[in-house]
């Protein structure tokens, strides 16, 4: 029997590469490998997120990049986590299972509410439970992100064993499955900072949706440094990350990578080459999928009856375990 994968992506912003290279691609490389669910996580979106008809646009948008960029009904169950609403049920039953110190831990709680203070919500502290509740419905195997979920992954990890230890055995324990290649890509004019949609400048990013102009300008402004030498630095996190995106895009070795390119214009031609080359054929294809509206909204709830068995079982046990009637 295959293993099974589980993930999820918010409605917020426009798609960016950092999305594609440290999620989505791989979703779509590992889809004939594992039993596939993935799921547009709108509820965690209302955390940031408070223009109501801007959120369920945003929701079928990204549904709709999904399926363009190469997820395919026969392989991967696609939904909606809204639909499902075993999510916040099972959230409450884990929040009092897991202890505000671990929580108090969340680096991304504190990223995002020092870059929006004035939107410091009970919900955005609480996004790790909900994100656990997520993974753990669906008894995963793995959990494939980028590595800036990785301490979220952790937390889901140890309030699953603690819960199994306390109440019984319920939950699967779930492994990340972090690329080796793509993890983390940094923003292009912030190599410090990773790309983000709520965080990143419009010069720092780019988006799935971009045009090969604005591709080749964003590249072009990267911020870099004058050594103008080639190599697979960290050191030199500007250069580092373009390279990175090279080498997530062009399948060659390190070493080849660093003789291909005389100088810094040499890598960054190729680099924007590269990304539209990539991006082109998803961009195509979500046009096509986006203006026949109502095929899109089919598929949106296709596979709810399955799903909801899944969560269905899970949550029952859970909530049988820990007492409740
Ligand atoms: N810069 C990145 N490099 C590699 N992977 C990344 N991911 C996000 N940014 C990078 C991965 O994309 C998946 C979906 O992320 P998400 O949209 O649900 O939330 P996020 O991680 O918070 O992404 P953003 O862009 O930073 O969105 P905002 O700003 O709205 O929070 C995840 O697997 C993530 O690891």
């Amino acid at each position: 029997m295959k293993k099974r994968a589980f993930s999820g992506i918010q409605p917020t912003g426009k798609l960016h590469l950092g999305n594609y290279l440290g999620a989505i691609k791989n979703w779509v490389k590992n889809q004939e490998r594992y039993e596939n669910i993935y799921c547009v996580v709108n509820s965690h979106a209302i955390t940031i997120q408070n223009n109501p008809e801007e959120l369920k646009q945003k929701t079928f948008e990204l549904f709709a990049m999904l399926l363009a960029s190469g997820l395919d009904s026969n392989h991967s169950k696609l939904f909606i986590q809204s639909r499902i609403d075993y999510h916040p049920a099972l959230a409450w039953i884990l929040d009092c299972n897991i202890p505000m110190g671990d929580m108090n831990r969340m680096t991304q709680f504190k990223d995002k509410s020092k870059k929006n203070p004035k939107n410091i919500n009970v919900g955005l502290f609480n996004y790790p439970a909900l994100m656990a509740a997520d993974i753990l419905l669906y008894q995963s195997d793995f959990v494939p992100v980028g590595e800036d979920q990785k301490q979220h992954l952790e937390l889901t990890r140890d309030v699953a064993i603690r819960f199994n230890e306390k109440y019984g055995e319920c939950f699967k324990i779930p492994e990340p499955l972090i690329p080796e290649v793509g993890a983390r890509i940094m923003s292009l004019d912030d190599p410090y900072s990773k790309m983000s949609k709520s965080n990143s400048s419009e010069n720092g990013i780019i988006y799935m949706l971009d045009s090969k102009d604005m591709i080749i300008k964003k590249i072009k402004r990267a911020t870099t440094d004058s050594l103008n030498e080639i190599a697979f630095d960290r050191e030199r996190g500007g250069l580092y990350n373009l390279l990175c995106i090279y080498e997530c895009l062009s399948n060659k070795s390190r070493s080849e990578i660093e003789k291909s390119f005389q100088g810094y214009g040499d890598l960054k031609n190729a680099l924007a080459e590269a990304i539209f080359a990539e991006l082109e054929p998803i961009q195509q294809e979500y046009t096509r999928l986006t203006s026949e509206g109502g095929y899109i909204h089919g598929l949106m709830t296709q596979n709810e009856e399955y799903i909801k068995d899944i969560a269905r079982t899970t949550y029952e046990k859970a909530k049988s375990l820990v007492g409740l009637i």
